[in-house]
């Protein structure tokens, strides 16, 4: 089969071959349909002076682009003025739908390369050898939001994966949480209707803590484990380089001889996981709204590439009927404990997109893009997911050929019969555009062909389990505990994170105004945890309401330390932030030394001072990254203070410099300060422990989280 017949794209006409910022410029003859067209091409020529000629859409250089066309000086425009008007269409159309879920997402480029063979599993080309590798783009996202919203609202997260293997993509489109709030996709979009602004009102905006939302959830009990993870801390991610992600369903593994094993998915941050506090939350998201995405921009902007492990969690179908739960139920996980967590390779982020619009919003996600050794399950939610995705990027390209824009489009050749449609970009020769044809008989090109050994085959499962195999609409009496899972999670969080849980469910059914709803609310949490309902019931300062009745009474499934962010946490320098509060008068010398120890140890210092120009400092004059006033400690993990005397007597009535060391204090950072720093700490009430040292001491004590502190600054009941 001739390349001709079906032009396949190609990287090496894509950015993919050139590293960032290359400048390099290509005529639209010198990129392959499905390569990647920057819009600065031009014509040979325009070269000529070292500049690049502004031209229309269809070539035509432009003479310009101030003044539109009018009859006269001070006259009305003029019809004719074409250049005006492609100008304004074009401008008109720039935007397309949002995503109905996951609208506000930040995507990055990166390598995945495995780290462990693992062909007896499976014969996914990607796992067959150590140091097999192929390109990625992973898009990180909130749920509720739209496009516009803010970073750091409580919700789930999305971690959306996908690999351009040399065997086709495989997009593993997955969660910061590894279970999700409904069972069946039947229930989807009455679970996005309640949780998204209220229909009539138009608000809140990304936020769950509304009425509709909560009704939702008092009535469905199977969203109960997602809700306990949602309200805990990892609602509230510290960094999106800093969560771990979840590929949700039981997935199958198939090996070359077509056996299966069930497998799920987890990505580990090399960084750590960490969250904020919700205090914390609530101020970046007024101080920074878009937090995450410059965090991640930044990071790999200055080489700091965020990176996660692979690792897979494998069992059988005899191992999976001997569990309380059934396996195909995405509210349920499968504990570490039992089945630990193999890693197998290594995804990096380390370029940044070109164009924001062109890559993360156009990229299209799909969990029917798969490859040959993996395949789906039977989970009716996974199944649900299958036709929607697909259905929902025609909706938002508006093209069937959106498998043909460059970030879409695979790596490797594709071929096929699949012809025409809006905004077709290949251009086929030859007429075989059906099968079967003969026309290769005639020396003609006749197409492609399946291929029954390579190609992707379905995995054939038993049936015999789907009992009655007539076609019902039921759900299976193995789905039926709603409460033990989310029990186990609340009960293997540290004392800290069930306090930060509990305030949570209280925070937001403060906001429920129907009554009825805060009270169902907790009853169904009785079944979860006695005493979390209790408390929830405490913080309300309502009667403990009737538990409500279970379909299956939960059972105690003991802890598992792995759930528990705290218990994991890292004390790393490495991707955090550290600020450094300086004025007039400040030592230069002091200031360096601890700008040099932070980024040796990984982390990436910020000046803040009262004002950003050269500041006259002991020993020279100094810029300042952020002014005091706009960089609040929130935006920090850690802050140290050098500060002369008279400089801090002055900061010491000054509010924002209270409130930095006050929030500072209250989010159980480490504060690392000077001795003149004194007179501020003391009129901020900020009394002195393992987190709040001085200056020598920062590099022993760290950026760590002093939790122990936690209790001196909020109400832990
Ligand atoms: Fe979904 C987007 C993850 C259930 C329907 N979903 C979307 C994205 C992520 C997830 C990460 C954003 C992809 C991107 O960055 O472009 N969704 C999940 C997970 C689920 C899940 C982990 C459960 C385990 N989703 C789910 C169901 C349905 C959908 C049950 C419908 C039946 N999801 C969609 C969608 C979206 C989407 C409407 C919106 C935009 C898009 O697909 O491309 O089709």
């Amino acid at each position: 089969m001739s390349e001709e017949n079906t032009r396949t794209p190609s990287i090496k006409n894509g950015l993919h071959d050139h590293p960032q910022g290359s400048g390099e410029t290509r005529t639209v003859d010198q990129i392959a349909p499905g390569g990647e067209l920057h819009q600065n091409v031009a014509h040979d020529g325009d070269h000529a002076d070292g500049v690049t000629h502004l031209t229309d859409n269809f070539g035509l250089r432009i003479a310009d682009n101030e003044n539109s066309l009018k009859a006269g000086t001070r006259g009305p425009s003029l019809l004719e003025d074409f250049i005006l008007r492609e100008k304004i269409f074009h401008f008109d159309h720039e935007r397309i739908p949002e995503r109905i879920v996951h609208a506000r997402g930040s995507g990055a480029h990166g390598v995945f390369e495995c780290t462990k063979a693992i062909p007896e599993l499976t014969k996914a080309s990607i796992f067959q050898k150590v140091g097999a590798s192929c390109p990625v783009f992973t898009r990180l996202s909130t749920v509720t939001g739209g496009a516009g919203s803010v970073d750091t609202p409580r919700d789930v997260r999305g971690f959306a994966v996908k690999f351009y293997t040399d065997s086709g993509n495989w997009d593993l489109v997955g969660n910061n949480i590894p279970v999700f709030f409904i069972q069946d996709a039947i229930k989807f979009p009455d679970l996005v209707h309640s949780v998204k602004m209220e229909a009539d009102r138009g608000y809140p905006q990304a936020a769950t803590a509304h009425d509709t939302f909560w009704d939702f959830v008092s009535l469905m009990p199977e969203s109960l484990h997602t809700v306990v993870w949602a309200m805990s801390d990892r609602g509230i991610p510290r960094s999106l380089r800093m969560m771990e992600g979840f590929g949700v369903h039981t997935f199958r593994f198939v090996n070359e001889k077509g056996e299966g094993k069930f497998v799920k998915f987890h990505w580990k941050p090399v960084l750590g996981i960490q969250s904020t506090t919700w205090d914390e939350a609530v101020k970046i998201a007024g101080a920074n709204p878009d937090f995450h995405r410059q965090d991640l921009f930044e990071a790999i902007d200055q080489g700091d590439f965020p990176a996660w492990d692979l690792g897979v969690q494998i069992f059988d179908e005899a191992w999976a009927e001997k569990q309380p739960y059934d396996v195909l139920d995405a509210t349920k996980l499968v504990p570490e404990e039992e089945i630990p967590v193999d890693i197998i390779g290594r995804m990096t982020l380390n370029r940044n997109v070109d164009n924001f619009f062109a890559e993360t919003e156009q990229v299209a996600f799909m969990p029917t893009n798969i490859i040959p050794g993996i395949d789906f399950t039977n989970d009716p939610l996974l199944q649900g997911r299958l036709f929607s995705y697909l259905d929902t990027q025609k909706s938002r390209l508006g093209t069937t050929n959106f498998h043909q824009i460059p970030i879409n489009a695979p790596k490797c050749p594709f071929h096929n019969f699949q012809r025409d449609g809006m905004m077709q970009t290949l251009v086929p020769t030859g007429r075989a555009n059906y099968e079967p044809n003969s026309l290769a008989e005639a020396g003609e090109n006749g197409g492609p062909r399946a291929c029954p050994t390579t190609g992707f085959s379905t995995f054939q499962e038993n049936a015999e389990r789907n009992d009655p195999t007539e076609k019902v609409r039921t759900r299976a009496e193995t789905f039926s505990d709603h409460y033990s899972q989310p029990g186990l999670y609340y009960r293997s969080l540290t004392e800290n994170e069930q306090a930060h849980l509990a305030s949570a469910v209280v925070f937001e059914l403060s906001k429920v105004q129907i009554e009825h709803v805060r009270n169902r609310v907790v009853a169904q949490f009785r079944n979860v945890d006695e005493s979390l309902a209790k408390r929830i019931a405490v913080g309300l300062a309502i009667d403990l309401p009737e538990k409500a009745k279970p379909a299956k009474e939960p059972v105690d499934l003991g802890t598992s330390d792995a759930l528990s962010i705290q218990k994991q946490a890292k004390n790393t320098m490495q991707g955090r932030k550290v600020a450094i509060l300086f004025a007039e008068g400040s030592d230069l010398a002091e200031i360096t030394k601890f700008k040099k120890l932070i980024e040796a140890e990984g982390g990436t210092p910020a000046l803040v001072a009262p004002k950003v120009g050269g500041i006259p400092v002991k020993g020279g004059e100094l810029k300042a990254d952020g002014l005091l006033a706009g960089s609040p400690s929130v935006l920090f993990d850690a802050v140290i203070s050098i500060l002369m005397p008279e400089q801090a007597e002055k900061l010491a009535k000054n509010a924002a410099a209270l409130e930095w060391f006050m929030d500072a204090y209250a989010h159980c950072k480490t504060i690392a300060h000077c001795k003149g720093t004194q007179v501020i700490l003391d009129r901020a009430g900020i009394q002195k422990d393992d987190g709040v040292v001085p200056l020598d001491e920062f590099k022993k004590v760290g950026v760590k989280r002093h939790w122990e502190r936690e209790a001196k600054v909020r109400d832990l009941a």
